[in-house]
């Protein structure tokens, strides 16, 4: 028998931020691809459309109207999942019956007045105000005693659920600290208690020495596809600089926290030469107060699409039962996603 590797034989790789073991076949992604990559249908839009409820000076659910904006406009969620003053309650007797009230404030932030755009399209300095936003709203939510964990997150695509395709991302904010950053938080916590150094520090310094699954570095942040990847093209955002949270981000980081996204959102677009859904977002420290040192910044990208513009990855049968699972290698994943032009498809002079 030959000798085992991860390049072709089917193996298991630990996450090791959730604990979490994922399932990679690579010897399935070897048949060859014969379908036709089709091309999505157009999806251009105009700058305005009066039936968009996020486009400035339209009604919103409720009857409020949004403003004349120009650029960024945060708005308090009309449907928010959490509220600021829902009683506190405990259902604690009974092991098999635990409940617990939660509170919150939920946002949506418009990342453009322009109902044409995404990210990838967008200029450079238009994603910084964006990054502006976040800080400021990362800042107020976190000084509010009942707020203890701020998420920050855009749901993009209709194939991801998302109601409208205006460029806006949300704001959940809540009392507890939900279910993926509190995996985070105890493996992190660990992992600084042993090395005195943060999980992701080393394993951003492994990355950027292996090379394989890197795909874009700037001064202060690296786009990955991390090694253990479950969505095709997942990918991570991670500051070279250990930070707790987003409002610890100098000038020229927020710089580049912009530049990045945009980058790696224009090679997503280009994958497929599709406006690629995805669901991304902050994972950072808790917001109550205490001092965080083995948590590292970092972003999470999970878009669906597998093969083309319309053929997305089903997490079904076995992951759903079982444990997620891989046919295409994280490292063959970032050698697609590197090997893409870094100009958005729209914009290439040769198309
Ligand atoms: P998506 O990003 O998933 O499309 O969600 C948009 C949010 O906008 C959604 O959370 C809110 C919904 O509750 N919304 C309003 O706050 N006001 C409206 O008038 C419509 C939608
Ligand atoms: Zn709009």
């Amino acid at each position: 028998m030959s000798k085992f590797s991860i390049e072709n034989h089917p193996h298991k790789r630990l996450n090791p931020l959730t604990g979490d073991w994922i399932l990679v076949s690579p010897h399935r992604a070897k048949r060859p691809w014969q379908g036709q990559v089709e091309k999505a249908v157009s999806d251009e839009r105009p700058k305005y459309d009066p039936a968009c409820y996020l486009c400035p000076g339209n009604e919103r659910a409720g009857g409020k109207y949004n403003p004349q904006y120009q650029g960024t406009f945060v708005f308090t969620n009309d449907f928010s999942a959490l509220l600021t003053d829902s009683p506190e309650g405990k259902e604690n007797e009974d092991p098999l019956f635990q409940a617990t009230s939660e509170t919150g404030i939920c946002k949506v932030i418009c990342f453009s007045d322009d109902h044409s755009l995404t990210i990838p399209e967008m200029e450079v300095e238009d994603i910084r105000k964006v990054v502006d936003v976040w800080c400021e709203q990362f800042s107020e939510l976190a000084s509010n005693p009942r707020i203890n964990y701020v998420q920050i997150f855009e749901n993009k695509g209709a194939i991801m659920g998302c109601s409208n395709p205006h460029p806006h991302g949300q704001i959940w904010s809540s009392s507890s600290v939900p279910t993926e950053p509190e995996k985070e938080s105890k493996t992190q916590k660990e992992y600084f208690e042993i090395h005195g150094t943060t999980l992701l520090g080393d394993y951003l310094k492994a990355e950027l020495i292996n090379k394989d699954r890197i795909l874009i570095e700037n001064k202060h942040f690296v786009a990955l596809v991390p090694y253990w990847a479950v969505w095709p093209f997942e990918t991570m955002v991670i500051s070279k600089r250990p930070v707790q949270n987003i409002a610890m981000l100098t000038i020229s980081e927020r710089d580049s926290l912009a530049d990045i996204y945009r980058k790696l959102t224009i090679k997503y677009d280009n994958l497929f030469e599709v406006s690629f859904a995805y669901s991304a977002g902050f994972h950072q420290a808790p917001t109550d107060g205490k001092d965080y040192p083995e948590w590292h910044l970092h972003m999470h990208f999970y878009p669906p699409l597998l093969r083309s513009s319309s053929v997305k990855k089903f997490m079904v049968g076995y992951e759903m039962l079982a444990s997620p699972q891989r046919d295409i290698t994280a490292e063959q994943a970032a050698q697609r996603l590197r090997d893409l032009p870094d100009v958005h498809y729209k914009k290439q002079t040769n198309k």
